[in-house]
């Protein structure tokens, strides 16, 4: 069984979206072994994406991501972390398949509803920078 990390990002949390996107992760055959709502400070928020620390879009992903609460959780299947990433869809909702969260609810390519890890390696540090071990429920 694989996990990966997951974030309702606060678009979502803020328009009431967090049983229609946890519905859709359950439905594919992914299950919460961890989650809690939180508020992030700018620190933790631009730890969280110092890989995108010069680009253009950084500023503005920080404003956002601290605009609100948001839900970080861990979710565990098979191919839990490119299986998360299909029912998200593409960064920019105009791109994400039919039938995505991001294509059903984003507001824009930033305000994109929804957060997955992008391989392994992101997983493991993302699920640790948010959660110790005896938080997850395996
Ligand atoms: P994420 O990390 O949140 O799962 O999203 P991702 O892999 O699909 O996208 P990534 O390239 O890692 O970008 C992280 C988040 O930054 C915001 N973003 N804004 N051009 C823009 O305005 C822009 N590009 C990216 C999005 O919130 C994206 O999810
Ligand atoms: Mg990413």
């Amino acid at each position: 069984m694989e996990r990966t990390f997951s974030i309702i990002k606060p678009d979502a949390v803020k328009r009431n979206l967090i049983g229609e996107i946890l519905q859709r992760f359950e439905r594919n055959g992914l299950r919460v072994v961890a989650s809690k709502m939180i508020r992030l400070s700018r620190e933790q928020a631009e730890g969280f994406y110092a890989e995108h620390k010069g680009r253009d879009f950084y500023e503005p992903l920080i404003e956002y991501m601290i605009s609100a609460p948001v839900i970080v959780q861990v979710l565990e299947g098979e191919g839990a972390i490119a299986k998360n990433r299909e029912i998200m869809g593409a960064t920019d909702p105009s791109k994400a398949a039919e039938g995505t969260i991001r294509a059903d609810f984003a507001l824009s390519v930033r305000e994109n509803s929804a957060h997955g890890s992008d391989s392994p390696e992101s997983a493991a540090r993302e699920i640790a920078y948010f959660f110790s071990t005896i938080e997850i429920c395996g």
